[in-house]
């Protein structure tokens, strides 16, 4: 391939590797059907198919177990979750210090309580909100903090407490990616003063759609649990302008076989990330997350930054490169929030205010990873990803050879 232009090069690495099928960033894990028809049987009998259900009450029992958390409480999705846990805290009007660097839902469930977001820069080995930044950002108006684990690598979770106790502030978690990590031997969901949980079909774990907000106090967990009932706080008692946040008894009995997986997943995941890191961590001009101290972490993704001086091509011709071998890698978290229409005329949206989470969301791939997805497939996404470099350096190295001295 070498002496040939770049065109060429990238079909004959599409000859030589395109994978026959879609091989996607993720793929839920599926639990066997005759175990998913036995629930389905149950509820048939039962004639229960939601609000607070057997399934449902069983599922709450067995995650608090399994996450070692005490107050949790089943939603049907994150992003619900996330809207009542900050009307669970009484966070009205005013704004909220969060990260641009994550999913949409994170502002939008700020916007949809009337919430402003103030978008605070990260911290390039983390990409989590550094803590360095936020006290600039607290004023006045300033009511809480939103931090996310972003692909459940664990923020700075003492610095910010440290920072929301000094201010009198508010700390709630988006932990949509942080299912089963643990810091300092415990939970990270143990921190802040709530955390949401993700279990939407790209999840590690999964109940279709689905989340959890993790609470401090069995006080705070019922007001929840009335928020996300609309409110009702018995037959006859409404407490407030609740929501409908509940998970059905579907999606609890898929929660409940998911959970029995959940564990082999993981250690699935853990032997892929092995092999990406050993592969990919060399190549120059990527970047792995590294490993961060004091931490179980849960293998939820594989993100790498693309320096395009170091690795002969830029993050988007790598996307193109590695979507024509049929490898759908995802840019997550390209463009950021805070680029949305919707937030992008506040002054803490100015992408020169966030130069980092800027460059990070320009060079960020997510890579492949899922328990089933086969080794052998994971080391041609490598091979891929090595090639490619390796061909961009040579046609870089001859270019600068045969170039005339100029001035
Ligand atoms: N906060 C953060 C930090 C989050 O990342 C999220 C969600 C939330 C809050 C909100 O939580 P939820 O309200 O969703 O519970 C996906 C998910 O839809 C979203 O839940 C997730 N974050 C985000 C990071 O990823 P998309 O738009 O990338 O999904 P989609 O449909 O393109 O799926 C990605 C790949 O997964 C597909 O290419 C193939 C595979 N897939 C997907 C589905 C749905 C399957 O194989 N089977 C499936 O059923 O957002």
């Amino acid at each position: 391939m070498i002496g040939m232009d770049w065109d060429s090069q990238a079909g004959e690495i599409v000859r030589e590797y395109r994978f026959a099928d879609p091989v996607y960033v993720t793929r839920p894990t599926m639990p066997p059907l005759d175990a998913y028809t036995g629930y389905l049987r149950g509820i048939w009998e039962r004639r229960w198919l939601t609000n607070d259900g057997a399934l449902h009450q069983e599922l709450e029992r067995q995650l608090s177990a399994h996450l070692g958390v005490e107050h949790l409480s089943l939603f049907c999705n994150g992003t619900i979750a996330l809207l009542v846990a900050l009307r669970a805290l009484q966070i009205e009007g005013g704004e909220v210090i969060t990260t641009p660097f994550t999913f949409p839902a994170t502002a939008h469930a700020l916007h949809w309580n009337g919430l402003r977001p103030v978008f605070c820069d990260i911290d390039p080995a983390t990409l989590n909100l550094d803590p360095h930044r936020i006290e600039p950002l607290i004023g006045p108006e300033t009511r809480a903090i939103l931090p996310v684990h972003v692909y459940g690598t664990p923020c700075d979770v003492d610095a910010i407490q440290a920072i929301a106790d000094r201010h009198g502030l508010r700390v709630i978690y988006d932990a949509a990616h942080a299912f089963g990590v643990q810091y300092l031997g415990r939970s990270l969901l143990h921190y802040g003063d709530l955390a949401m949980l993700s279990f939407h079909a790209t999840k590690l774990f999964s109940t279709i759609e689905g989340g959890a907000l993790i609470s401090r106090t069995s006080a705070q967990r019922s007001r929840i649990n009335s928020l996300k009932n609309f409110g009702i706080a018995g037959e006859e008692e409404v407490i407030g302008p609740g929501i409908n946040g509940k998970m059905d008894e579907f999606q609890a009995a898929f929660g409940l076989l998911q959970l029995r997986m959940v564990g082999d997943e993981i250690a699935r995941r853990k032997a892929i990330a092995a092999i990406y890191r050993e592969r990919l961590a060399h190549v120059p001009g990527l970047t792995l997350i590294a490993d961060q101290p004091l931490t179980q972490p849960n293998y939820a993704y594989v993100p790498v930054l693309v320096d395009a001086d170091g690795y002969g091509l830029d993050r988007n011709g790598l996307f193109q490169l590695l979507r024509s071998c049929n490898i759908i890698s995802r840019k997550y978290f390209y463009p950021l929030v805070s680029r949305a229409p919707c937030y992008a005329s506040l002054p803490s949206a100015d992408p020169a205010r966030l130069p980092v989470a800027e460059r990070a969301a320009s060079q960020v791939l997510c890579l492949p990873i899922y328990g089933t997805l086969p080794i052998s497939a994971v080391h041609r996404i490598c091979q891929v990803i090595e090639v490619c470099h390796a061909l961009r350096t040579q046609a870089t190295t001859q270019a600068s050879a045969v170039r005339p001295n100029g001035p």
